[in-house]
């Protein structure tokens, strides 16, 4: 079987190369990948001499190199995009590039070349955001409200898709995951912005009361997750896949993290809302419990210590991102934006 993986120098992408050479070594896999400030081949050292891996640095909006790559492929699974919420709202015009055309020009190029099957990797932000007050959970039929335009532009991209099975046939699976974390998360999402604060004796900024609730997801169950899907999922179909934290609010989440590193909450500070932030993510991943068989191995609790451990153990991995371009950033959206102190 020869897969192509696109983003697969990005977090949930590597962890998906590492995770399916250790399960089917007979495997091809050809990742493409254009490296932006999120891509990080570092991610990959232990498959990089590996006769069965190849790396092609390109990107998904050209068709030159998107055509010559998906030459005898079998499977794509499409993970490259741009990724974080809080970037879409300083620069959307790169997410509709990359996440709207890049993907319309993946689908295109994987129908062309007749192959078997197109799983895309998408997100449960697509849907808006629930009620905190309310015991709703998104499902396969809830209505799409995206609210950033980071979700608006992957709300477009499984429109796409969903478009590409029903016009021309091509086999399309969808995954819409609730939020991943684990080792190799690039140090701007919740989780592993606070890992790397604390360790650095820095603040972890918390937007608005910090009562925001999201669902959490151990990347390697969401990599289990698109391994079932692409043995036993339906063309055509939509899996909600989630974890099993039962509406933990962000302030929690530090408050374990802080706990797990022998810190206080002092090393909180609350800052300005993110605009449009989505108040609460819950998710029922039941179809895909009783289609595919999916279920996630270990408690937040175990996850989240492991997670803690592999920053712990893994400094020199985020240091070098830490530094030059990524405080630029930080200090343009927490400092100017927000007024982080
Ligand atoms: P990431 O930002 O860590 O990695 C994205 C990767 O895509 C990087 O390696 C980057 O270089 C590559 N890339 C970006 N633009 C590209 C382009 N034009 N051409 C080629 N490569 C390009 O993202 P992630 O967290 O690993 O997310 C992977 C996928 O999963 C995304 O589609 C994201 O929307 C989706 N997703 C993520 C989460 C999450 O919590 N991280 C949750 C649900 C869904
Ligand atoms: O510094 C922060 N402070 C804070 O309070 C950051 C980075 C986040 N937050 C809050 C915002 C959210 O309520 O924490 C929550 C999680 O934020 P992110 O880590 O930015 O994730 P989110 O916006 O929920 O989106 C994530 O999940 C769905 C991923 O970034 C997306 O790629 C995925 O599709």
């Amino acid at each position: 079987m020869k897969l192509l993986v696109t983003g697969g120098a990005g977090f949930i992408g590597a962890n998906f190369i590492l995770y399916w050479f250790r399960k089917y070594p007979q495997d091809k896999i050809v990742n493409l990948d254009c490296l932006t400030y999120a891509g990080n081949l570092a991610n990959l050292e232990k498959v990089k001499n590996n006769s069965n891996y190849s790396f092609i640095k390109g990107n998904i909006c050209d068709r030159k190199t998107v055509d010559k790559v998906m030459k005898g492929i079998d499977i794509v699974v499409h993970f490259a995009a741009e990724s974080h919420v809080d970037k879409s709202i300083l620069e959307p015009t790169i997410f509709v590039k990359t996440n709207v055309l890049g993907t319309q020009v993946l689908l295109d190029s994987a129908f062309k070349n007749k192959v078997k099957h197109f799983h895309h990797v998408s997100t449960d932000e697509v849907f808006g955001s629930l009620k905190l007050d309310s015991q709703d959970k998104f499902t396969e039929k809830s209505p799409y409200q995206p609210n950033s335009p980071y979700a608006a532009s992957k709300a477009s991209s499984d429109m796409l898709v969903r478009a590409f099975y029903k016009t021309y046939g091509l086999k399309v699976t969808v995954t819409n995951t609730s939020n991943n974390y684990g080792p190799y998360q690039f140090p701007e999402k919740l989780i592993s912005l606070a890992i790397t604060n604390i360790l650095e004796g820095k603040k972890v900024p918390l937007y608005g009361n910090g009562l925001q609730v999201r669902d959490w997801l151990y990347v390697i169950d969401h990599c289990r997750a698109i391994d079932l899907v692409l043995k036993k999922g339906k063309p055509g179909e939509y899996y909600l896949i989630g974890g099993l934290t039962e509406g933990i609010s962000n302030i929690e989440v530090v408050k374990k993290i802080l706990k797990k590193l022998n810190q206080d909450e002092n090393l909180i500070e609350f800052v300005k809302d993110r605009p449009g932030h989505d108040i609460r993510y819950t998710i029922d991943w039941s179809k895909a419990k009783q289609e595919l068989g999916y279920q996630p191995e270990y408690n937040f609790d175990t996850y989240l210590e492991k997670t803690v451990n592999w920053y712990k153990e893994n400094k020199s991995w985020w240091k070098k991102i830490k530094s030059g371009e990524y405080q630029n950033y930080y200090n343009k959206w927490y400092k100017k934006n927000l007024g982080m102190k």
